[in-house]
């Protein structure tokens, strides 16, 4: 690790004034949702301008609070299914930005090794499962684990991420529905950004909140702020104490927006620009900022000093990942089967 790579990650420990247990989450908090930030705006904003980057680009700007809130409660033990807007679960299990940059360039030094591009990733050694691109898709498989989970006696719970247009698919439906009849130790964090695509929710769901489908599972499921990550972390712990104590599975609706188009190829005529307007003043960096100077738990010099060390991490974590070799093409059957 570089000395700007342990500059970046100490600070959020190191600042004076993390010393409460609710300061320092603070600003842990604060560095998962810069970094991702950071790390996002440099793929979409310009590496995937230059060429740089393989396949598609779909960010979570503005919904950086949900996978660091949630992401930061989960223990060793548990085993987290990130969507495409959930980029912070990786950094937060440990997985360094080199690696997720080089992922997406498709070099050797990505999760995949240059198999995949962007979030097709996942790192069973910190517990991270790799999406599936059909939508839901995993909601079914993080109730396997769960199974497998409590068959092994670890105690650990599965974390299973979605959009709201994934609410409507039918393997949504199956999964919840065998994770509540058997309940099991799963906690559903739903980023509800109000869009699925270009499809706004009122056409696609007819209840008025995701939380609403919980009651007919007999699961219960509650409305958050998708903007504060303090409040997303509190919820998430009220949902893991819940499935941990073998009571079954729990559902978040964080609600948010999507700041972007779906992906870095829609500039997103169709969505009122009003609706960025206000969902911008909500900006989850922005308000943690905030609170956090407001409540003495930082000054705005250590918030600077954490904005230029993501930066400084970044920039390294770039030029390390523009280094990686692409892989070999007589490598491309290696880890593909089983036996190998
Ligand atoms: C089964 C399926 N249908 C369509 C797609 C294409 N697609 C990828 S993301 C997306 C929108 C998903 O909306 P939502 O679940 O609300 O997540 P968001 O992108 O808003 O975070 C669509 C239509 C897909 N990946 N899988
Ligand atoms: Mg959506």
């Amino acid at each position: 690790m570089s000395a700007v790579q342990a500059t970046g990650a100490e600070l959020h420990n190191a600042a004076p004034a993390a010393g409460t247990p609710e300061a320092a989450l603070a600003h842990k908090s604060l560095y998962y949702m810069l970094l991702m930030r950071e790390v996002e705006d440099r793929i979409e904003r310009k590496l995937y301008r230059q060429g740089k980057v393989l396949g598609g680009v779909y960010v979570g700007r503005g919904q950086e609070a949900i996978p660091v809130g949630s992401a930061l409660v989960a223990r060793a033990e548990d085993v987290l299914f990130p969507s495409h807007r959930d980029m912070a679960v990786f950094f937060v299990r440990g997985v360094s930005a080199r690696r997720v940059l080089a992922q997406y360039m498709g070099r050797m030094g990505g999760l995949t090794n240059g198999r995949d591009g962007n979030m097709h990733m996942g790192d069973m050694g910190v517990g991270v499962v790799s999406i599936i691109s059909a939508l839901a898709a995993t909601v079914p498989v993080a109730a396997g684990i769960a199974m497998a989970l409590r068959y092994r006696g670890t105690n650990g719970v599965a974390f299973s991420y979605f959009g709201d247009g994934s609410t409507s698919r039918g393997d949504w439906h199956e999964g919840v529905n065998f994770a509540t009849v058997q309940k099991l130790p799963v906690v559903y964090v739903c980023n509800n950004n109000q869009y699925a695509y270009s499809t706004p929710l009122n056409l696609q769901m007819a209840c008025a909140n995701v939380a609403d489908r919980g009651p007919a599972y007999n699961m219960p499921a509650e409305i958050v702020d998708g903007n504060d990550a303090l409040a997303v972390y509190e919820a998430t712990q009220r949902a893991v104490t819940h499935a941990r104590a073998g009571r079954g599975p729990y559902m978040l609706e964080c609600k948010t927006f999507r700041m972007t188009g779906h992906s870095a190829h829609d500039a997103a005529h169709y969505v009122p620009k009003e609706m960025f307007e206000e969902w911008g003043k909500q900006d989850p960096i922005v308000r943690l900022e905030k609170r956090m100077v407001q409540e003495g738990w930082a000054k705005q010099d250590d918030l600077d000093a954490m904005q230029a060390a993501v930066k400084a991490e970044v920039d390294d974590a770039v030029e390390w990942a523009d280094q990686s070799p692409w892989p070999d093409p007589s490598s491309l059957l290696n880890n593909v089967y089983e036996n190998e």
